[in-house]
């Protein structure tokens, strides 16, 4: 630039002079003087500069060379900054698994964190149980004083021990020397048992010839017993009892149940129901006895005691003839047990064709029987009932049937369910069925 500057200058001049020298005339030298004064500054200023260039030149080649050699350095700066580079993104890259493990260190620590009011725990318990071991100990040094104490006590006792120890033992030996005496003593004593033993051995011998002497002897005892059985039983037979013997045996187990009275069969005692004392007249428990009967059967009385039997209308009547007379029947039927009581009971003689007249006292069911009341007995061979037909024939019985035959009927067929023919008791069994058992007792008052 400064170089154009002064080209520009020197061709500027060069017109100046060409053209001033023809307009000298027109133009005073004056002006011309001034204009080359100003020129003359001009250039020398140009000079001045075109001086200062070198120096300035100089400058600039320092200040290229500067940068030159800072251009040089940049490739080294840049591997710096590369390698710096790399080394953030290295450090960039492990951040994610950095903070991973940061992560796992902060639960570690949350999950320390919560375990510690259990270890807290934990460790309070702890130090209560040191405490109460500590506060244990006092006594304990206190049983382990009495324990030393003791020991201290018992050492002290020892010498004494050791003495009576040696006097035990000078006994014994003492005792060991006068054993040989007391040797030769037992067996001397064994001696003796020996022959004792043998004179036991010869008792023992004699005892088991007795023992077996044992069976025979019983057998023989055995037929005595049953020999006075029989005599028994014959001697019951001949001795006659009365009516009152039901009671006045009543508390004798020996003679409970059979009797015989008036000295002919034995007779049944009812020792047990409602206070005992009870004759047992008629019975029906196994059917095994025929009950249609004729008047003179019904009159001496059929069957066994020990099963179904009529005692005899002979014997109803003389039963009672005296005094204040009970009559009971006992029944079952289909489990439930049921009874009636009559009281002034008599049965008249053969002559009042036993006729029978009572009053209603006591039981547990309808008194079906106050319509045979006053009634004459009836059999299928003598007909006393006042009925147009045979009552006693009709239904195979004999007893104290009454005009529309009975409501009532102790007699009738065992276990028969044909009409008016069974061991009928009206609100019991109506008529188409059969008691199941039944017993007719007498009591004297
Ligand atoms: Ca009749």
């Amino acid at each position: 630039m400064g170089t154009l500057k002064m080209f520009a200058g020197a061709f500027a001049l060069y017109f100046f002079l060409g053209s001033g020298v023809f307009a000298a005339d027109q133009t005073s030298l004056s002006d011309i003087l001034i204009k080359l004064q100003a020129m003359q500054k001009t250039i020398n200023e140009n000079r001045n500069k075109l001086q200062s260039i070198p120096s300035k030149l100089q400058d600039l080649t320092e200040t290229v060379q500067e940068n030159q050699n800072k251009l040089k350095l940049i490739p080294s700066i840049l591997e710096g900054l590369k390698e710096t580079a790399k080394d953030n993104q290295n450090n960039l890259q492990s951040i994610p698994s950095k903070l991973e493990d940061l992560k796992e260190t902060v639960q570690e620590n949350q999950n320390n964190l919560q375990a510690i009011p259990n270890k807290l725990d934990v460790l309070k318990e702890t130090v209560q149980e040191n405490q109460n071991n500590l506060q244990a100990i006092p006594s304990k040094l206190e049983d382990l004083k009495k324990t030393v104490q003791e020991d201290q006590n018992n050492l002290k006792l020892i010498p004494s021990k050791l003495e009576d120890l040696k006097k035990t033992v000078q006994e014994n030996q003492n005792k060991l020397q006068a054993i040989p005496s007391k040797f030769e003593y037992l067996t001397e004593s064994l001696q003796d048992n020996h022959n004792k033993l043998e004179t036991i051995e010869g008792t023992v011998q004699d005892n088991q010839n007795r023992l077996l002497a044992i069976p025979n002897k019983l057998q023989t005892l055995q037929e005595t017993v049953q020999d006075n059985k029989k005599l028994l039983h014959v001697l019951e037979m001949l001795i006659p009892i009365p009516i009152e013997t039901c009671k006045i045996n009543m508390d004798r187990p020996l003679f409970r149940k059979y009797y015989r009275i008036h000295g002919e069969k034995l007779a049944l005692c009812d020792t047990e129901t409602d206070g005992g004392g009870w004759v047992v007249i008629q019975r029906r428990i196994k059917g095994d006895v025929l009950f249609h009967r004729t008047w003179e059967e019904y009159k001496q009385g059929f069957g066994s005691v020990e099963g179904d039997f009529w005692i005899g209308n002979e014997k109803i009547s003389s039963l009672t003839m005296m005094g204040y007379n009970e009559l009971r029947f006992d029944m079952k039927y289909k489990g439930e047990s049921y009874y009636m009581i009559y009281s002034n009971v008599k049965v008249g003689n053969e002559a009042d064709l036993y006729r029978i007249k009572f009053t209603y006292k006591t039981g547990n069911t309808t008194d079906n029987f106050i319509d045979h009341n006053g009634m004459a007995f009836s059999t299928f061979d003598k007909d006393n009932d006042g009925y147009a037909g045979n009552c006693a024939k009709d239904y195979k019985s004999g007893w104290w049937f009454f005009d529309g035959c009975l409501q009532v009927n102790m007699n009738g067929v065992f276990a028969s369910n044909v009409i008016g023919e069974g061991i009928n008791w009206k609100s019991i069994t109506e008529y188409n069925d059969s008691l199941e058992y039944v017993e007719m007792k007498l009591r004297r008052l």
